[in-house]
């Protein structure tokens, strides 16, 4: 297997670890890590609008939020009242992810639902270009349109899989879907506005959440900021699957950074800005850092930005579902990150021997997943199903986790791999 990491992140950190590991020296104990970890009691907001709740699945199981009442209950699993999970069982075998059944991933408790009242209305500063101004949705609406289907995937996604138990939510598979977004492209409007004013190295969102008082901004502000050339792909969506951006997922206005994970594409966005440095704010300087098992987040460790070739089984048998001998059609997703699928193999024995699968499905963009099948003869017994996905530029998805204190961007094959029962 691959033993060169081929993401630039992760040689960086490669490259980087040593030192900083030398210069740590410190123990790990009693790091505070904000990012995905769970976020303070929310007020709930307000749900007018919202259909009534279905009754979760599991008698044990906590209820949705009122601002996600809306989502199908069984098809998700509610970690708490920001971190909503979708079960491995519930991807289909269409390529998108249906709203009811995406997962959400809020760092702070969204916004009031009274700011969808008046979408056109919702206000975004854009900063860093030459003729900086504040645009309201309506504005953009009339500055360009299109859609682009991308992979919307926490970095902690796969964090469960980590032995050594990151704070933070224990995402198996379900903090992933493939999403169509419609909006303005972010190049449209930059052009429109005259162009960028110079060559600022980041591409930085500001989220609208309302912060609390007395409280530090900078240690709660969802501020992301990513390298200035992902503008090239980007967007601001006012649209996800066809539908008025929900409150959950961002509504009325979000950023969207192809290939990025899920972090990086800011929700409620209220400030776009091209800028020279990175974001002062905790989430941006020491969250989301590919930070060293035994050291301190610090921000000269790679941020978790771009994704990496990943792919996972979905059915047969997730979530303990049964599975009889015979033929079946092995099936799951797969995507390369910043890079289109190029194959994908599928081992119904834990990876000793494999088999390419077919792509299925319609090819929606390098940003989106594949859905891959294979049909196969199980015997009865153990079998342990792994995927593996290359991409058009030869990156292989990782055998092993990239061990990292928080637990992020866990591409293992081996970790995801899917263990079934067949009677
Ligand atoms: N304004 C804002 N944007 C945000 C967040 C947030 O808490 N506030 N959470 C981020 C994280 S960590 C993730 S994984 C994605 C989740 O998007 P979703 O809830 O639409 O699935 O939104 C990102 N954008
Ligand atoms: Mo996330």
């Amino acid at each position: 297997m691959e033993t060169t990491p081929r993401n630039p992140a992760r040689r960086r950190l490669l490259a980087g670890s040593a030192g900083a590991l030398a210069a740590a020296g410190l123990g790990a104990s009693g790091i505070a890590r904000a990012s995905d970890a769970p976020a303070k009691p929310a007020a709930a907001p307000a749900t007018a609008t919202a259909p009534a709740a279905k009754p979760a699945a599991a008698s044990t199981a906590k209820p949705l939020p009122p601002y996600a009442a809306w989502k199908d209950a069984d098809s998700v699993i509610v970690h708490s009242a920001n971190t909503i999970e979708t079960r491995r069982s519930a991807f289909g075998d269409g390529i998108i992810t249906p709203s009811r059944q995406l997962y959400v991933r809020n760092n702070l408790p969204p916004p009031d639902a009274a700011i969808l009242d008046d979408r056109d209305g919702w206000k975004v500063e854009i900063q860093g270009v030459k003729q900086p101004r504040t645009l309201t949705v309506g504005d953009l609406k009339t500055l360009g349109v299109e859609s682009i289907a991308t992979v919307l995937q926490c970095s902690g996604n796969g964090r469960g899989f980590f032995p050594h138990k990151p704070s933070g939510t224990p995402w198996e598979v379900g903090a992933a879907g493939c999403v169509m977004w419609t909006g303005v492209p972010v190049r449209t409007l930059v052009e429109y506005l005259g162009g960028l004013d110079g060559t600022p190295a980041f591409m930085t969102g500001t989220g609208g959440e309302v912060l609390p008082e007395g409280l530090d901004p900078k240690s709660l502000l969802v501020e992301r900021s990513v390298p200035r050339e992902a503008m090239q792909d980007a967007m601001l969506a006012w649209e996800m699957n066809g539908e008025p951006l929900s409150l959950a997922h961002g509504g009325p206005l979000r950023l969207i950074v192809p290939g990025y994970t899920g972090v990086n594409n800011v929700k409620y966005i209220k400030r776009l800005a091209f800028t020279a440095e990175q974001s002062p704010a905790k989430i941006q300087q020491t969250g989301y850092r590919l930070t060293p098992m035994d050291a301190k987040p610090s921000p000269d460790q790679p941020s978790v930005w771009a994704m990496e070739p990943k792919s996972w089984i979905n059915a047969p048998g997730a979530n303990g579902q049964a599975v009889k001998a015979g033929r079946v059609v092995v099936r799951g997703v797969a995507f390369g990150g910043m890079h289109a699928v190029k194959r994908v193999d599928v081992s119904i024995d834990g990876g000793k021997t494999w088999k390419q699968a077919a792509l299925i499905g319609p090819d929606l963009g390098k940003y989106a997943w594949r859905q891959f099948a294979l049909p196969v003869e199980l015997t009865a017994g153990q079998h342990m199903l792994v995927s593996r996905v290359e991409d058009t530029q030869g990156n292989v998805q990782v055998e092993n986790r990239f061990e990292n204190a928080p637990g992020y961007i866990n591409s293992s094959w081996r970790d995801h791999g899917l263990a079934i029962n067949v009677s």
